[in-house]
């Protein structure tokens, strides 16, 4: 068995960030858990490209045009979508996860998904800087990791 190293350092990797303003209160929080993550991890903290976009149905079309310019190593999406009383909550988390999962299909590039869909706001304020921890910490770990992996598979050391 020879695995790969599981790297979870963020020292030299160049990540963009795409946060939704919809549900900004939420949003922000983890934003702010995910780029303390980031700088926990080694990353310089203006190095770290953040864009927001008005809602969540706005994070892929952001997160391909950074994936595309071909200047990051992982992308983190960071959105919370709240069931409401309409099917809108059902449209709106299939286009993003449809989305994100076809940027990282089509361009290789390791885009986390720190996206929240629950039922209500307590749910999302847990899972914020809660009780349940910070989503938004946990996608920016998942983009480290996946970039150091996809790095190393493609450019194998000699
Ligand atoms: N966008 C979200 O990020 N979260 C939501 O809960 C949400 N709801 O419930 O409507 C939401 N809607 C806006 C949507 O993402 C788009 O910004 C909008 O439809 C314009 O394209």
């Amino acid at each position: 068995m020879k695995p790969f190293a599981i790297r979870r350092d963020a020292t030299d990797l160049r990540i963009a960030v795409v946060v939704a303003r919809f549900n900004h209160l939420i949003t922000v929080r983890m934003l702010e858990g995910c780029v303390e993550l980031l700088v926990e991890r080694g990353a310089a903290r203006d190095a770290i490209d953040v864009a927001w976009v008005p809602g969540a149905f706005e994070i892929p079309q952001a997160a391909r045009s950074l994936a595309v310019t071909g200047r990051y190593d992982a992308i983190v999406t960071l959105g919370v979508v709240i069931r409401g009383g309409t099917p809108h909550f059902d449209y709106v988390c299939r286009a993003v996860t449809d989305g994100v999962r076809e940027i990282v299909r089509d361009t290789n590039v390791p885009v986390a998904f720190g996206v929240l869909t629950t039922d209500d706001t307590a749910q999302a304020l847990a899972r914020a800087g809660g009780e349940h921890g910070n989503k938004g910490a946990e996608a920016a770990l998942a983009a480290v990791e996946m970039a150091h992996l996809v790095r190393a598979v493609v450019e194998p050391p000699r």
